[in-house]
């Protein structure tokens, strides 16, 4: 057995790991989005495959058996691509994902269908706004000059930001409710923008935002295709064990 996990969240690094404790072989694949990822406690590989041409070639020419694809939600592209290379090489695979986050009492959330009906709903006077969407769609905003924006990246920018108005904090989660609230509070916040991402490492600003009683612009996950998913480590130890080659 041999395991790929398509990583990026805090779910596949909690996925290496009991792989690690349990010695059974794996790899652990970053994108290579970011200057340092996180370190893992199996063999890791960062850069693109190369489409699903080049992630069909790497499934073979590495021995993978099982592919756990435990990207974030919003990897939209890496995850079509590994239910078309699974399919085309015959290699079983299970995702593992995070349930979207559901409002709870208090939430003021504005539910949005993707980043350009976030960026149409912030016409209206200037207001400070808490952008926690990263930075791959910031220069969308740029339809949105008025605001002044707070942008919390993983790295330092390179160049300028394509925005003409904002303050950069430099972090990578998982994040603290309290630390949240002290952020949202020093840069007198008055609207939170974010993506359904689920899961524990970004969910502490959206408790932040409901204490101060600011208002959520959540956007929605993208359609992913259909694929075998389970939402913890433990169901993917027993697919490896049994599940994987009932074809389930
Ligand atoms: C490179 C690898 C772990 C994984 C930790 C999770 C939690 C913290 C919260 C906010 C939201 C955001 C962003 C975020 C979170 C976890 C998880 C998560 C959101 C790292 C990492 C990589 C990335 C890529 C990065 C994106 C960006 C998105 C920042 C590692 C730290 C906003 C998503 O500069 C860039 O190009 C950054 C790109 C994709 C989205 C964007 O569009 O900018 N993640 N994040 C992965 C790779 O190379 O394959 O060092 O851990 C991982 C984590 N980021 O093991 O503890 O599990 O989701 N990541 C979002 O949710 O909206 C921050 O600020 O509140
Ligand atoms: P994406 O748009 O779905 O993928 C774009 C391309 O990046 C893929 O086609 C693939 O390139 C490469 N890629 C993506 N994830 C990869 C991985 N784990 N290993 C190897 N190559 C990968 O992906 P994304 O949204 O940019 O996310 C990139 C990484 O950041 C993922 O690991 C994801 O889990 C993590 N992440 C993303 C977000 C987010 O908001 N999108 C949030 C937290 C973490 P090729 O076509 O060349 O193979």
């Amino acid at each position: 057995m041999k395991v790929l996990i398509l990583g990026g969240t805090t779910e596949a690094s909690a996925l290496a790991q009991a792989l690690a404790t349990r010695t059974i072989p794996a790899i652990f694949s970053y994108a290579g989005r970011v200057a340092s990822p996180k370190s893992q406690p199996v063999p890791v590989r960062v850069g693109g495959f190369g489409g699903v041409d080049g992630l069909a070639a790497y499934l073979a020419n590495s021995a993978i058996t099982h592919i756990v694809d435990a990207t974030h939600p919003f990897a939209e592209q890496m995850s079509r691509h590994a239910v078309l290379a699974a399919e085309r090489t015959g290699t079983p695979l299970v995702a593992l994902s995070r349930p979207p986050w559901q409002p709870v009492p208090g939430d003021r959330w504005h539910p949005v269908s993707g980043i350009d009906k976030a960026v149409s709903s912030l016409t209206g006077p200037g207001q400070r706004i808490m952008l926690a969407i990263g930075r791959m769609h910031l220069d969308a905003f740029q339809a949105q000059p008025q605001h002044h924006y707070l942008l919390r990246l993983v790295d330092e920018p390179d160049a300028p930001l394509p925005l003409p108005d904002y303050t950069v904090t430099i972090d990578r989660g998982p994040f603290t409710v309290a630390g949240d609230l002290a952020l949202l509070r020093e840069h007198c916040i008055d609207r939170v923008v974010c993506k359904n991402a689920g899961g524990e490492g970004a969910a502490a600003k959206l408790t932040a935002a409901r204490q101060l009683g600011l208002p959520v612009l959540m956007i929605d996950r993208p359609v992913l295709p259909e694929r075998h998913e389970v939402h913890d480590v433990g169901a993917i130890l027993h697919w490896l064990d049994h599940g994987a080659d009932l074809g389930v």
